[in-house]
């Protein structure tokens, strides 16, 4: 309930790591029946950049596998009627068809970079499937593609590429340093503002039952190199942009196809990247003391 996607969900209880420690089954399905919990939104998760993923293979792995497995086991024992589950546009294979669509994510191996959380998150596709078909549990999945905002995690070493940028900035401001950007700034993503995921997957939650994964993502990329100019400019830095070639640049892109939402939720309108970067700078300025990091 404290992450950067469960703190922009609306929730009559929003447990955290230390009220409830969802690699314990026991304590997670106790937690559930004390609390007559019936309906979820998980979105607890061990995530990190790039770096992180590459460096902490089997922890992402054993975390991931393991709290998401309790989560379901544990909604289904207490007979949780309904759940939505986060997946990633990471869960897709490296070699896919763009745009990326529900019907590919078991088709192959995902990218190398961060393949153990890859694998792990795409067991929420099965034991949501597989909970459906033997017990008839309502448990579906999103697939949201990279996610900013107020509440990110800003380490320098550990976190998203935004959060990450954001904080290097000011450092090089401070420091009249340049403000290095990691691998070539080439790479393509999408980004979606946090209250904008926020507002989709409550959708979700009280209006899509199908199996099949939901994606959440805005029509258009961005370049990496873009996002720095944008952080740059926001902040009001003047100096000099790098970019550090010893780091990796991970997928060059992975565009997925956002057809089932605008199918959904044809008047549904993306924040704009100006915008949220604008929320996210705000925010951390205004929580620098107590900022993850
Ligand atoms: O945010 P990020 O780590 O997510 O990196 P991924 C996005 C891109 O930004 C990569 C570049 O091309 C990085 O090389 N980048 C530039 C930086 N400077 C920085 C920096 O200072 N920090 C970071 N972190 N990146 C993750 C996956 O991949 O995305 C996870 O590893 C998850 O599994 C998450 O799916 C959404 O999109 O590359």
């Amino acid at each position: 309930g404290r992450g950067l996607v469960g703190s922009a969900i609306e929730a009559d209880l929003k447990p955290t790591r230390n009220t409830l420690d969802l690699m314990d089954l026991d304590a997670t399905v106790a937690y559930i029946q004390a609390n007559n919990v019936t309906e979820i939104i998980h979105c607890a998760a061990k995530v990190g950049g790039i770096k992180a993923n590459m460096e902490q293979l089997g922890e992402f792995f054993y975390a991931n596998m393991i709290l998401n497995t309790n989560v379901l086991e544990a909604a289904r024992k207490c007979g949780v009627t309904k759940m939505v589950s986060f997946m990633s546009t990471c869960v897709f294979p490296d070699d896919a068809t763009y745009p990326l669509s529900a019907d590919q994510i078991h088709n192959g191996e995902p990218h190398p970079s961060n393949y153990a959380y890859a694998y792990a998150k795409r067991m929420l596709d099965v034991q949501s499937r597989a909970y459906r078909d033997q017990y008839g549990c309502n448990f579906v999945t999103v697939i949201p593609c990279n996610i900013y905002g107020p509440h990110d995690n800003f380490d320098l070493e550990n976190s998203h590429v935004i959060p990450a940028l954001i904080r290097k900035c000011e450092t090089a401001m401070e420091q009249d340093t340049d403000f290095v950007i990691w691998g070539s700034g080439k790479p393509w993503r999408e980004f979606m503002y946090v209250g904008d995921v926020a507002e989709v997957a409550t959708w979700v939650l009280n209006n899509y039952d199908s199996p099949v994964p939901f994606i959440m993502s805005p029509d258009e990329e961005v370049q990496i190199s873009t996002i720095a100019q944008e952080i740059a400019t926001v902040m009001g830095f003047e100096g000099a942009i790098v970019y550090d070639a010893s780091y990796p640049d991970g997928q060059l892109k992975k565009p997925s196809d956002n057809s089932v939402l605008k199918q959904h939720m044809p008047d549904f309108e993306f924040t704009s990247i100006q915008d949220g970067l604008k929320k996210a700078i705000d925010w951390y300025k205004a929580n620098k003391k107590d900022v993850r990091s």
